[in-house]
């Protein structure tokens, strides 16, 4: 079998995965996120930040994906939220197959948000569907402000870009009006948020679009139960 034929059939039994993934979290009402970024842009400190700030009682979990270690999840253990690694072993992206599994029973508690942190790339994750409600690109100062002309295909994908790191901005050579005017000739509806988790900078509005986003997703929950056989 050809390489591209293969890829077509990983990609495309993906697709299966993820919609079944997709009907289940629009039957509970669960916003699903995937965060995607390169290695170090601040993907679990900008995760720990939100565990740290999201109100009382807000039933969230987290699937943290890297090709080794669980580093990321011990660091996430520590807000008293439920957290999963998922080690891929050499894979450089998460796929629907390896959440549908760490997801366990997590969907039968009223799970109301589900953060997923994908390995550190701005390529591979881009092509797999998660069954996430958004894609969110983190793309730090320290990067470069060519990064979406770059690595256009996560750019175009995701609803929300971060610009984190904005507290290193008196050190780089980084124009933030720059990056966004080349993140919108990629997709001009990108919405963006400048952030720092080492100051807090731009966390509030962070949290009001991640409220009104669960909000939005829990009016729209769809439980079978509602549904009555047509008569
Ligand atoms: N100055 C500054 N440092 C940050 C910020 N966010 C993250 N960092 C630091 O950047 C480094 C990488 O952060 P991580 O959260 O591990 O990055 P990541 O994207 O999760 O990395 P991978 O999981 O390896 O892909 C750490 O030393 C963080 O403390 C920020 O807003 N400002
Ligand atoms: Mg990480």
């Amino acid at each position: 079998m050809s390489r591209v034929v293969l890829e077509e059939k990983v990609l495309s039994e993906n697709e299966r995965v993820a919609a079944r993934l997709r009907a289940a979290l629009a039957e509970t009402g669960t916003l699903s996120l995937n965060f995607i970024g390169s290695p170090g842009a601040g993907k679990t400190a900008f995760l720990e930040r939100t565990l740290e700030m999201l109100p009382a009682h807000t039933r969230a979990a987290v699937l943290t994906g890297d090709i080794q270690t669980e580093n990321d999840a011990i660091r996430l253990q520590r807000y008293g939220y439920p957290v999963r690694q998922i080690t891929t072993a050499g894979a450089c992206h998460l796929d629907a197959r390896m959440v549908e599994k760490h997801l366990g029973d997590w969907l039968r508690n009223s799970l109301e948000l589900l953060l997923i942190e994908n390995v550190g790339n701005l390529v591979c994750p881009t092509s797999y569907d998660l069954g996430e409600d958004a894609k969110v690109v983190v793309l730090s100062v320290a990067e470069g402000e060519d990064k979406p002309l770059k690595y256009p295909g996560i750019f175009r994908k995701a609803e929300l870009m971060l610009l984190n790191k904005v507290d290193l901005l008196p050190h780089v050579p980084f124009k933030p009006e720059l990056a966004i005017e080349n993140a919108r000739k990629i997709h001009p509806e990108i919405e963006v948020i400048e952030t720092s988790c080492t100051t807090g900078a731009g966390l509030d509005r962070w949290l009001t679009w991640l409220a009104a986003r669960a909000e939005r997703k829990k009016a729209s929950a769809k439980p079978l139960a509602e549904f009555s056989p047509a008569s």
